[in-house]
């Protein structure tokens, strides 16, 4: 340790917090267990997602038919522009929502049909990879 010199230094550092970088919010969006809402005192399934580079926390909801369920979208990310596109089978739900860095939209449906429904962001910077393709999906469960 003593005799590593400063350029080794670096490098393991870049590796390791550029390793975790890439890692950690994939690891997000793919967690195996729901988040299961229950509604709130007025009958409403409230959830909060946040939306970073490049995941959704939670990845995973599951609500129940016959409740309204808002979501609000949360856009933690300085700069980066990011949205919320799910699976127009769901009645009345407005399929493509953009929330730009740092804002916040509240999305209100109300679930019918149960199914799983699929969620992305299909946002991409030129000709890199879309965040779909960096792990940035998630899925709704409609019991
Ligand atoms: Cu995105």
């Amino acid at each position: 340790m003593e005799r590593r010199t400063w350029p080794a230094r670096v490098l393991w550092l870049v590796l390791v917090t550029g390793g975790m970088a890439g890692i950690v919010p994939a690891a997000a969006s793919e967690q195996l267990e729901p988040v299961v809402l229950e509604p709130d005192m007025d009958g409403v399934q409230r959830a909060v997602i946040f939306m970073n580079s490049y995941a959704f926390t939670p990845g995973h909801l599951r609500v129940q038919t016959g409740a309204p369920v808002e979501i609000r979208l949360e856009n933690r990310s300085w700069l980066i522009p990011h949205n919320f596109i799910i699976d127009s089978s769901i009645p009345d739900i407005q399929r493509t929502v953009n929330v730009t860095a740092g804002e916040s939209v509240t999305v209100r449906f109300l679930p019918e049909t149960p199914g799983t429904y699929g969620f992305y962001c299909d946002k991409r910077l030129l000709f890199f990879p879309s965040h779909r393709e960096k792990g940035m999906e998630g899925r709704l469960e409609v019991r």
